[in-house]
């Protein structure tokens, strides 16, 4: 429906229109209205929360204008757009993005100042967003901010989880896991009652005759679902580009809601089917790395893709063109294979509602998508159920048939007679019960895959999608290797670094353009730079010690080194290496004369992040850091020398204040099974060194800042397989310190021994198909170089300040840039000049 404003009547309505605040009165104007009339609040009653949401709310004001006009102009330019889906977005929290983004931090701490409140305790009010569980829900976070700063026109697409990942509690040592309920007070978010979308599930396909006689598939009763959009404005830095990011959201449907149950008594069973709508967008699933297959949430999947992709198609329509334009206008990236049903919907479209011939709509399809993909460990690749999805999506299943039969043909005549070849590529898998296998889906629907980082791309060729290469050749397969966005990860995190940088660059420029950090090589003799950026590290360290203190209750000297892994707990990422390293390290140093103590650097083990509810094993990895923590931390003999920390609840906002804590971080995930990581981009960024195997961006990380300025240790990828297969058919021995390490633990030093029998087990009889055993020796002697190394300080700062001069190349723009030219082939839309800008 057209609802524009008459020609007339427009002057009136420009004279009128919203601007949003610039200077400080304004602002503080803007914040008191909104605290007193859409808070109802009074100056008597406003606590920090008031005081955030109000000037939440003076942003988010501000957000939208810019929200408004730049959709506008995207309209009025009618070029190509990205959309990116996503099944996670892990945003952390908004406000101080938004204030740095728009250039007004510092408007608004003058502001908030007047008001009576300091801009950090206003900022730390603020619930993490946090739909997303690790590093493929952050880089989908990260990549908005670069679209939005790089110009681009781009949409996220997501689910507006009303639980996002628990919140975790460590009671008694272990991992308690708590509703994360964050949509109490959301300002960020802009309801969209009117953008709703019917959604279908189970029901039956019959075919019909068309007016032309056309024999179409007709999908038939079932149930409905409302979708409802969400926007969340997404700000680039210091560009009036304002993205969205649509979530969506299931309610009953106004159509299905039975209002006959309703009216004649059956009051709670209406009520009930309300409740089993909204339950597909209740919750995030809490798994990082591991696929589970249950029908809820392929459920949520179809929802998602569904809504989306109506949104997308109608936004075409919109523009008039012929059918055969769509992938000149739509570039949709599948953020790993929870969206791949998004190509079969598309072919569903094309094919049962418009009418294109199958070969017609397929060649749209697959020059519309690419797909990323984030692993190549079988347990967290997408299977699902032949039943499952007959059951509960009848057309789409015939959609996949029909896909795989075309294919399966194409292979058979350009490799006669492989049967082995079809068994193995084909999008059925020929199990009890079938499944689909989403990746290969995703990958035939798709015109380009990538990795994402060097080693990661390469592994995907010879392992997962071997015989694709063949068929397709090598170019449909690329590597984008991840980045994150210097906004965030340096400049809010850090905002004194990034200041001392500034000063001796001659400006942020760096902040947009990642690689004149290199400039800083140039003050590696300046005695009063390197002071201050030994001093900002030290009070960020000092921050870090303050938030252990507060919430464990144990004191850490921050001159200490600080030692850092938070990520997932995984047993690939081995969190259970390091905690038997720290055990080495306690009984090594147990057994030191006063003499030999002194000489040694003094270590903070700090830990975090959450298990899988149903990950047993990585909650027992938990407790024993806890456990660990427990006897070390209290031992008078071992004092400041060691301390194990577990800083629970590890998420976004957490990590700006632990990564640029760190004097070294760990990323010692078993070579091969870390697609990229990004934490340790981070780590690095902030003037912290790392510990790491040869895996995933730890490969690049070295080649860019150089050997001498990395720890690395550990087998290669290139052989574990023959490792493995050592552990099973050879006599596997176990390191001989990494068997004292097991001996102490079975004696009971750290509590029941029989609480980590399993653990210990899994590595000692049970094959060890992490490696820990094979790279314990080196990892440990890789930690006496780290202490080494931390005595000269002098060339520790070295390292680190050379480190970092030399990051340029992991800002996620960089990324964007290159999805952008070799995948999506889009181009920036020049911003609107504005504010002197
Ligand atoms: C994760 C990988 C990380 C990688 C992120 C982002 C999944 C399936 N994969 O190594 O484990 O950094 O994706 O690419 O979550």
């Amino acid at each position: 429906v057209e609802a524009s404003i008459p020609e007339p009547q427009r002057d009136a309505w420009k004279k009128h229109s919203a601007q949003g605040f610039t200077t400080k009165e304004q602002f503080e104007d803007e914040t008191v209205r909104h605290v007193e009339t859409t808070l109802a609040r009074s100056l008597f009653n406003c606590d920090e929360l008031a005081a955030y949401s109000g000037a939440s709310l003076a942003f988010r004001d501000r957000l939208v204008i810019e929200w408004n006009r730049t959709q506008q102009r995207q309209t009025f330019a009618d070029q190509k757009r990205v959309y990116y889906l996503s099944l996670e977005f892990l945003m952390g929290r908004a406000l101080d993005n938004a204030m740095l983004n728009v250039g007004l931090k510092d408007v608004a701490r003058a502001g908030l100042k007047d008001l009576g409140f300091r801009i950090e305790d206003v900022i730390s009010q603020e619930h993490d967003a946090a739909l997303g569980n690790g590093g493929l829900g952050r880089l989908a976070a990260c990549f908005l901010d670069s679209m939005a700063t790089l110009d681009y026109p781009a949409w996220g697409y997501g689910l507006r989880y009303r639980y996002g990942i628990f919140k975790q509690e460590i009671v008694d040592g272990y991992q308690v896991e708590v509703p994360d309920y964050w949509l109490d007070f959301n300002p960020w978010e802009f309801p969209r009652h009117d953008i709703t979308v019917d959604i279908q599930f189970y029901g039956h396909v019959s075919r019909h005759e068309d007016e032309d006689g056309k024999n179409i598939a007709v999908w038939e009763g079932g149930e409905i679902v409302d979708a409802v959009a969400y926007d969340v404005p997404i700000p680039g830095y210091q560009t009036t580009t304002t993205n969205n990011l649509r979530l969506w959201s299931s309610k009953a449907s106004k159509g299905e809601f039975d209002f006959q149950k309703f009216n004649s008594g059956e009051y709670e069973a209406s009520v009930g089917d309300q409740q089993r709508a909204e339950t597909i967008s209740a919750v995030l699933y809490p798994n990082d790395n591991l696929e589970r297959g249950k029908e809820l949430r392929l459920k949520q999947q179809y929802f998602w893709c569904a809504a989306s992709l109506y949104d997308i198609v109608r936004r075409f329509k919109k523009s008039k063109k012929a059918w055969s334009a769509f992938p000149d206008m739509v570039a949709i990236q599948l953020n790993d294979t929870h969206p791949t049903l998004a190509i079969v919907e598309l072919q569903r479209i094309l094919v049962d509602l418009e009418g294109l011939d199958w070969a017609e709509a397929w060649n749209i399809v697959q020059n519309t998508f690419s797909y990323a993909n984030h692993t190549v460990m079988p347990e967290a690749l997408e299977k699902w159920s032949v039943p499952v999805m007959q059951n509960l999506l009848p057309r789409h299943l015939q959609i996949i048939y029909e896909v795989n039969s075309q294919f399966l043909h194409m292979v058979e005549k350009q490799f006669p007679k492989d049967r082995d070849m079809l068994r193995r590529v084909s999008i059925i898998e020929e199990s009890q019960p079938k499944m689909v296998q989403m990746a290969y889906l995703a990958t035939i629907g798709s015109h380009k895959v990538n990795g994402v980082a060097e080693l990661h791309s390469d592994l995907i060729k010879t392992t997962i999608f071997k015989d694709f290469v063949k068929i397709y050749g090598p170019d449909k397969f690329t590597n984008v290797t991840n980045g994150i966005t210097p906004r965030r990860w340096l400049h809010q995190a850090n905002p004194r670094l990034s200041e001392l940088i500034a000063s001796k660059l001659g400006g942020y420029e760096f902040l947009t353009d990642l690689t004149k950090l290199n400039k800083l090589e140039h003050f590696l003799d300046d005695k009063d730079f390197k002071k201050e950026w030994q001093e900002i590290k030290y009070a960020n360290k000092v921050r870090l010690a303050q938030h252990i203190v507060n919430t464990t209750g144990v004191r850490v000297n921050p001159k200490a080194l600080f030692d850092i892994q938070v990520k997932r707990i995984h047993e690939y990422k081995r969190q259970q290496l390091n905690i038997l390293g720290v055990i080495h390290r306690y009984l090594t140093i147990k057994a030191m004369s006063a003499e030999e103590r002194k000489k040694l650097a003094p270590r903070v083990s700090i830990f975090g992040g959450k298990a899988a509810p149903g990950y047993w094993m990585a909650k027992t990895v938990i407790h024993l850091v806890c456990s660990v923590g427990e006897v070390v931390n209290n031992d008078k003999d071992v004092g400041d020398l060691l301390k194990v920390i577990y800083i629970e609840d590890y998420n976004v906002s957490k990590a700006e204040i632990i990564t640029p804590a760190s004097d070294i971080s760990e990323h010692i995930s078993t070579a091969g099974t870390e697609a990229s990581g990004t934490s340790n981009m981070k780590f690095v960024l902030n003037g912290g060194l790392i510990i790491g195997t040869c895996d995933g961006a730890n490969i690049e990380i070295t080649r860019e800042v150089g050997e001498s300025n990395i720890f690395l240790f550990g087998n290669l990828a290139e052989d574990v397989e023959d490792l493995r297969h050592a552990h099973t058919y050879g006599n596997f021995k176990i390191d001989p310190d990494l068997a004292k390490v097991f001996d102490a633990i079975k004696g009971g030093k750290f509590g029941d021994a029989n609480r980590f029998s399993a653990l210990c087990n899994s590595i000692i009889d049970q094959g060890d198909y992490y490696l820990v055993s094979d790279d314990f020796n080196s990892y440990i002697k890789t930690h006496t170089l780290v202490d080494e190394a931390y005595k000269d300080q002098d060339a520790w700062l070295e390292k680190c300040i050379t480190s970092v001069s030399r990051m340029g190349f992991f800002s996620s723009d960089r990324c964007i840039q290159e999805y952008a030219d070799m995948i999506w082939n889009v181009e920036p839309l020049v911003p609107e000049q504005r504010n002197g800008k």
